[in-house]
């Protein structure tokens, strides 16, 4: 949490000036920005005004003048002189820099159709309009269309497959509510600050905080109970708690028969998935299942904040879905402070139309896997989904030469020299080192942008704060000047960010963009009956799903199970590779970012494996020594640290460190595959089998 001491030394002219935090992070945080002048601003701090961030922010954006005024910022545009991946350019104008991206792109498509073209971006900022306009220019161009599958599909798939839509109840009720929180796989000490503002606010007040997570995070520390289970078991584990719920009258049947679609059929099903029976898959014992079974069952108003971290196995969905059966079973959906919250993106009521080109959407186009970025790269068939090769890409709002899995596939691929890559960025970041062409971006201090959040309900829309930094240009600027030179037609191109934020809104039915700016957001939270699903799940037969229609999905539904298990699809140890690794988030970075700041990279040192003391011991490996960590997609060298609290076998490494620091140059993600997640997709970062070498 952002200490409130150490603020610049105001001058005379400081101003106070709304903003809103723009990462990936579900807490999407209502901040006030100190600006000193026109160009440069001072501490930022979590504004009162969002009754959910309630004025706490996470130490990184704190100090987020350390990276808006950091020296490497981008300046201008650059062009190529040394090999790929050299990282080094000329300085170029920026019509220049345009006409040769559009003139690149032109050419290529001409040769080998539109689709050999591949815009590739993520959510480096959430902003609707910054972010997703390239999904405009992609529809107008026929170039190929994006599976979006790094960070949300298995999570979402796992949640909406028994509830029905991505929304769940209000985490702000926890605090005078709840008698017990479940934190299912996530560390929001490192993730999402205010998730556990609301949690320690609970526990205050006598509640009980529980932690699912393989190791003991700084989350994990806070529980009253910590469930250190194997990594991808958690379904095990969900079902041994239904086992208990229904064997020791913990089931709400009058809850089940009204609100859910086949509870005798659970009921009988969970008979064999005995506490002992997950004890064995989960690595816990009887005793703590049976424990935390019967906890749960007592809470009524138990809440669980479901997080994305246990979604990313190959299993994830299957493990995301049985969990959110526990409070289906209890009833705790009745009770304020009680069910359960994933994200609440699915409630917003905006329609995405005008910032998405969605009305020019061709569906006969082949889409691609932005996790599959490797396989895609260097050619794989099945990757390239009965297309042409990838020969021309604009990335903005991601860095894939770190946060890819298989990454030394990503990396032959990037270097490709028939690849022309242009990269929109901040900083010279190592996917930014591989491209022809770089163009340097604002931050959301400079420009226009408006907000969803996942762990909130309300919608923001932000002005800018400062100017541009040197000739840095916004996401949409490169947009419509490149849709210009290429001939895409849509009239978003011919709008500022602010006019399509006001349509936007207009069309949605919601606050006008001055009227949201003005009012610090406006919040969607829904009446308790609906948040909870009193009023019926947004469902085909508004029931709760325990046997969920895996169909609708696509993919391999087939193989999901038809009701909540241990889904045995995951990279078990085996005696070659006898650990299972973790690749968790670190505290001060977010994803990729950050990793450019002195405050984060002197607190998270330097890239570190965590490991059980006695697995230490074994490998006669001990604080500070140097491992190597491999499987069949590569290697990386890690120092050890041991630490208590995760079983025997589980290794973690936090932190998508940039490349370079590691010794063999190439990060935690040289490990990591591209499989796609059961049913159809979602990276599975922390699904890993590795072996583990002293140096
Ligand atoms: N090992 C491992 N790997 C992972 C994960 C993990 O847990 N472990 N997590 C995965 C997940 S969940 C995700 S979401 C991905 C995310 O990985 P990335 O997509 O790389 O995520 P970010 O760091 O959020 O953003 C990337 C870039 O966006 C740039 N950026 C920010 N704002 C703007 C803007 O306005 N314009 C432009 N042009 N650029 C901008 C930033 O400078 C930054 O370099 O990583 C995945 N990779
Ligand atoms: N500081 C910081 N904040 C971030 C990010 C970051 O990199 N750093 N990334 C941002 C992004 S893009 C996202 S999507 C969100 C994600 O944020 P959340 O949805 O809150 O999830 P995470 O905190 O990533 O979850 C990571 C935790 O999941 C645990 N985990 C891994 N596998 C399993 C499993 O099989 N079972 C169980 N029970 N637990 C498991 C890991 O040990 C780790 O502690 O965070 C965002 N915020
Ligand atoms: S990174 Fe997350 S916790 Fe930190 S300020 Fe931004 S939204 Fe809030
Ligand atoms: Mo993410």
């Amino acid at each position: 949490m952002a200490p409130d001491g150490g603020a610049a030394r105001a001058k005379s002219n400081t101003e106070i000036v709304a903003s809103v935090c723009p990462h990936d992070c579900t807490s999407t945080c209502a901040l006030d920005v100190e600006r000193l002048d026109t160009h440069t601003i001072g501490r930022v701090r979590g504004s009162k005004r969002n009754t959910y961030t309630s004025g706490v922010i996470c130490e990184k954006v704190a100090r987020y003048s350390e990276r808006v005024h950091h020296p490497d910022r981008l300046q201008y545009p650059m062009k190529r002189v040394g090999p790929k991946g050299s990282g080094q350019f000329r300085r170029i104008g920026w019509d220049e820099a345009l006409d040769i991206v559009a003139h690149e792109f032109t050419e290529r498509a001409e040769k080998l159709g539109s689709e050999t073209v591949w815009p590739y971006f993520y959510a480096g900022t959430m902003g609707l309009v910054q972010r997703d306009g390239i999904q405009r220019l992609r529809h107008a161009m026929k170039y190929s269309r994006w599976f979006s599958t790094i960070c949300v599909t298995l999570a979402d798939t796992g949640w909406i497959a028994g509830v029905g839509a991505k929304r769940g109840a209000d985490m702000r009720e926890v605090d005078a509510h709840s008698d017990l929180v479940v934190i299912w796989g996530g560390n929001p000490v490192n993730t999402q600050v205010n998730v556990m503002h609301h949690a320690m606010a609970a526990r205050k007040r006598g509640a009980t905080l529980v932690v699912v997570d393989p190791y003991r995070t700084g989350t994990a520390e806070k529980a009253d109970m910590h469930l250190a289970v194997r990594p991808g078991t958690d379904g095990a584990l969900a079902c041994a708690v239904m086992h208990v719920l229904f064997a020791e009258g913990f089931a709400d049947w009058d809850y089940l028969r009204q609100y859910t679609d086949c509870p005798d059929a659970l009921a009988v099903h969970v008979k064999t998935r005995t506490p002992a029976w997950a004890a064995a898959i989960t690595g816990l014992s009887v005793e703590q299942i049976t424990a935390f079974a019967r906890l749960y069952g007592r809470s009524k108003k138990s809440f669980i904040r479901c997080h994305h971290g246990f979604s990313r196995s190959r299993n994830g969905a299957a493990n995301m879905h049985a969990v959110t059966c526990l409070p289906a079973i209890t009833g705790a959906w009745k009770y304020p402070g009680g069910g359960a919250l994933y994200g609440h993106t699915g409630m917003y009521p905006l329609n995405r139309v005008l910032i998405e080109g969605l009305d020019c959407v061709d569906h006969s186009l082949r889409d691609l896997d932005q996790s599959r970025l490797g396989p895609i790269l260097t050619n794989d068939p099945a990757a390239l989904n009965g297309g042409p090769p990838v020969t021309a890409m604009l990335v903005q709002n991601t860095n894939p030469a770190m946060v890819c899995p298989e990454l030394n596939l990503v990396h032959k691929g990037l270097a490709r020299e028939d690849l022309f890559l242009c990269v929109h960025e901040q900083f010279l970041t190592e996917t930014a080192a591989f491209a022809d062409v770089v163009l340097p971006a604002t931050t959301f201090l400079e420009h226009d942008d408006f907000y969803t959040a996942s762990g909130h309900t309300y919608f923001q829309v932000t002005r800018k704060v400062i100017e541009p930094y040197a000739e840095s240009r916004e996401n949409h600027h490169v947009i419509c000047a490149l849709a210009k030179r290429l001939g895409a037609k849509h009239r978003g191109f011919e709008m500022t960010a602010w006019e399509i934020m006001d349509e936007t809104l207009r069309l949605s039915g919601m606050w006008d963009a001055e009227m949201n700016h003005a009012q610090g957001g406006q919040d969607f939270a829904l009446p308790f009956e609906t948040a909870h699903f009193l009023d019926g799940f947004p469902t085909r037969d508004r029931k709760f799903h325990f046997s969920p229609d895996w169909s609708r999905f696509g993919g391999r539904w087939q193989q999901m199970p038809k009701l909540p298990d241990h889904f045995d699809v995951i990279d078990n140890a085996t005696e070659d590779r006898p650990f299972r690794l973790v690749a968790a988030p670190a505290r001060t970075f977010l994803n990729s970012t950050f990793t450019e700041t002195p405050g984060s990279l002197a607190r998270e040192k330097r890239p570190t494996v965590l490991m059980n003391p006695t697995d230490c011991a074994a490998l006669d490996v001990g604080e500070g020594d140097r491992v190597v960590l491999g499987n069949e997609r590569g290697s990386v060298l890690v120092h050890v640290m041991p630490q208590d609290g995760q079983q025997r076998g589980v290794v973690v490494v936090e932190g998508i460190w940039p490349n370079k620091h590691f010794e063999r140059k190439l990060g935690i993600n040289a490990i990591t595959s591209a499989d796609p997640g059961w049913p159809n997709g979602g990276a599975v970062f922390h699904d890993t089998a590795v072996w583990i070498r002293k140096e």
